[in-house]
């Protein structure tokens, strides 16, 4: 299982020349994303994302916090508190196992509901889990050479881009040191914010589902 550390950033215009003139495409591609949670948001508030795109179910879950150098430098700080590490699980079994042990509260009969097959989906149903978000992203992906670093720029169809610096590293793998890959990227790409951008996601519960956004941004989620 890979952990997925990312700095997302807003690409402005210069960004983009100086990503066109240092990088190589890699290409683009369209996926349309389907997220599901049930009513009392008990998947998100635990920043569980679970999420279907191009037909397969992928959940999204926060790695362990790092216990890492003892007295990191200030830019080791700024650079952990710009990026998100997160775990990508893509196996259904234990998708459903997690997802379960999530919602049991609220669903006490489902106990004893046995992992599903691929394309049987009653198993939202009966967890009570519906879609609360979709929408269809583009994306372009660039490499700047340094091994390892991606950098995607995503246009979502409601309007909003985003650009992402992304390092995949095996589960227990050296965050720090995916940090500071990320951080010479910015660096390579002139990027001089230091605060955090906001994801699509975001955006579009800020915008579509206020409600959901607020308990989110109350139980520091988002
Ligand atoms: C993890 C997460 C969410 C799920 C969507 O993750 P994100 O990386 O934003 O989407 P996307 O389409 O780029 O997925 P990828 O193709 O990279 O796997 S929605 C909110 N979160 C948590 C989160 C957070 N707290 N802060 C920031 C800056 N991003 C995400």
């Amino acid at each position: 299982m890979s952990v997925e550390v990312e700095r997302k950033f807003l690409c402005s215009d210069d960004t983009l020349k100086t990503l066109e003139e240092v990088g190589v495409c890699l290409g683009q591609r369209q996926f349309h994303d389907q997220y599901f949670d049930t009513p009392e948001f008990e998947l998100t508030l635990r920043d569980l994302w679970l999420r279907k795109r191009k037909g397969c179910w992928e959940l999204k879950c926060p790695t362990a916090t790092l216990n890492g150098t003892e007295n990191p430098k200030a830019e080791q700080c700024l650079a952990a508190a710009l990026c998100t590490h997160y775990k990508e699980i893509t196996s259904l079994p234990e998708i459903h196992q997690r997802v379960k042990e999530a919602v049991k509260d609220a669903c006490e009969d489902i106990e004893t509901e046995t992992a599903p097959s691929e394309g049987d989906e009653s198993w939202l149903s009966k967890m009570n889990l519906v879609c609360f978000a979709e929408y269809t992203t583009v994306r372009r992906s660039f490499t700047l050479g340094e091994e390892g670093v991606q950098i995607d720029l995503d246009q979502a169809d409601f309007g909003y881009h985003v650009g992402e610096i992304e390092v995949l590293i095996p589960e227990g793998g050296d965050v720090r040191s995916a940090q500071e890959k990320i951080r010479n990227a910015a660096q390579k790409l002139g990027l001089t914010g230091n605060e955090r951008v906001e994801g699509k996601m975001n955006v579009y519960l800020k915008r579509y589902h206020p409600e959901h956004y607020t308990k989110l941004l109350s139980a520091h989620v988002l």
